[in-house]
């Protein structure tokens, strides 16, 4: 088989840079190791930034997204006795989108159906060959057969444990990394939200966070020790700690309910340079993750895809190799941008097993500049609506 560009992982910046690619006349094949319904049923994202939503118009995906997503324009902080309010609009003249990852997953999934998209489930023994030449090809096998595809370009698309990282050889490639001493256990319940917008909340207890999916669907996090496991919280224990660390105000008003999913995300920092190696482009988680403190990791993967898509473009319409050779280089800068924000509002908000006296010191004098100072609100609000393009 031949196509264009050779696009591993079927995740949102797999399928969005294939969608992109195809309203410009660009074929792709996304390959895809897991099942549809199986990449639908990960819970995940749920803010999006403006330059997401703005690629998803582009991409003509964006009907479901402007009709049933929450515009929120601030957010909430909580900590001690204290709660205030960042106030994106004010600050910026731009909001966020709450969406959930799922659904802008499944909207890309139905505009590939419906143009025909080449996407192939269930492959395995995927192998990136001669990524430093101009004729790379991709090789796997589905149904029990060896199967080879050959292209101009192959976009790593695969998330943090795919195999385009990897392709690049070892003394090509710097990684940098930073483990947090905890975890977020997550629910879904179909309960409504505590609040019209989101709470991250300081507490003595540890992070947590009430966001939400629609007004019948409210996704809870709490910080937790990275040795819990999903089953070792009831329902009635995992409500009875998020009060516990939420404004009595809102605790109060919290709808408790059964949860419909319940799991695990550690938390991590990491960024792998360059992005690029010869003809492939690494895009989204295969390159880097932050914490999920700010939203931040599905926003990062669209900026990618956004550049991507231009350096492409540019190369197919212009024959101009001038931004498939900037590409690495433009989407680390916003990267580590993005790096930076996710781990200073990680680092605010979270309590860490060594913190001293003075670091919790320190953590309550730079909540309350965020608190008191408008210049500090706006440089938070600018991160979270995120930096330009
Ligand atoms: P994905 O979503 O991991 O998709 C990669 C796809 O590649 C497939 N794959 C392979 N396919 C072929 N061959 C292989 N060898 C393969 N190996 C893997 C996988 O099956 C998968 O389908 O990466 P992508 O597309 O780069 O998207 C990144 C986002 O998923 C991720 O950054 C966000 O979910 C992070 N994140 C958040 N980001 C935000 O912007 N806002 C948020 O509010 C937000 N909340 C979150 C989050 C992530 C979380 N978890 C669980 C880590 C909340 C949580 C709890
Ligand atoms: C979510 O709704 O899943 C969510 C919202 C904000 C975050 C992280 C996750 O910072």
């Amino acid at each position: 088989m031949k196509t264009q560009v050779a696009i591993i992982g079927g995740g949102p910046s797999g399928l969005l840079l294939a969608q992109l690619l195809h309203r410009r006349g660009i074929e792709s094949v996304v390959l895809e190791r897991k099942t549809k319904d199986y990449v639908l049923g990960r819970i995940r994202a749920g803010v999006l930034e403006e330059g997401l939503v703005a690629l998803m118009e582009e991409a003509g995906c964006a009907d479901r997204l402007h009709a049933e997503g929450f515009t929120h324009e601030g957010t909430l902080i909580s900590y001690g006795d204290e709660m205030f309010r960042v106030d994106f609009t004010a600050h910026t003249g731009k909001p966020v989108v709450v969406y959930g990852q799922t659904e802008l997953t499944r909207d890309l999934y139905d505009a590939r159906e419906k143009a025909g998209g080449h996407i192939v489930f269930n492959v395995a023994d995927v192998r990136i060959n001669d990524a430093d030449t101009n004729a790379p090809f991709v090789t796997y096998v589905v149904d029990g057969a060896a199967q080879r595809l050959d292209c101009d370009f192959i976009a790593g698309c695969d998330g943090f444990h795919g195999v385009s990282r990897q392709a690049i050889p070892l003394d090509m490639r710097r990684e940098y990394e930073k483990v947090y001493p905890f975890g977020w256990l997550g629910i879904l319940s179909e309960t409504p939200p505590v609040n019209h917008e989101l709470i991250y909340a300081n507490s003595p207890r540890g992070f947590a966070l009430c966001s939400m999916r629609n007004e019948r669907l409210s996704r809870y996090y709490i910080q937790c020790s990275l040795s819990d496991k999903p089953d070792d919280w009831t329902d009635a224990a995992f409500w009875q700690e998020l009060k516990r660390r939420i404004p009595a105000a809102q605790a109060d008003q919290l709808v408790t309910g059964p949860s419909i999913e319940k799991s695990i995300a550690p938390l991590r920092s990491f960024v792998t340079e360059p992005m690029r190696w010869g003809r492939l482009f690494l895009c989204g988680d295969a390159a880097h993750i932050v914490p999920p403190t700010g939203a931040k990791g599905l926003n990062t993967a669209a900026s990618d895809v956004h550049y991507l898509y231009d350096a492409l473009r540019d190369f197919y319409e212009n024959g101009s190799e001038v931004g498939i050779d900037a590409y690495s280089e433009k989407a680390l800068a916003r990267v580590w941008k993005a790096e930076r924000f996710s781990w200073w509002f990680s680092s605010l908000m979270h309590r860490y097993p060594d913190q001293s006296a003075f670091d919790l010191k320190i953590q309550v004098a730079d909540l309350e500049f965020l608190r008191s100072n408008k210049a500090a609100q706006k440089a938070m609000a600018e991160n979270y609506v995120g930096l330009p393009y």
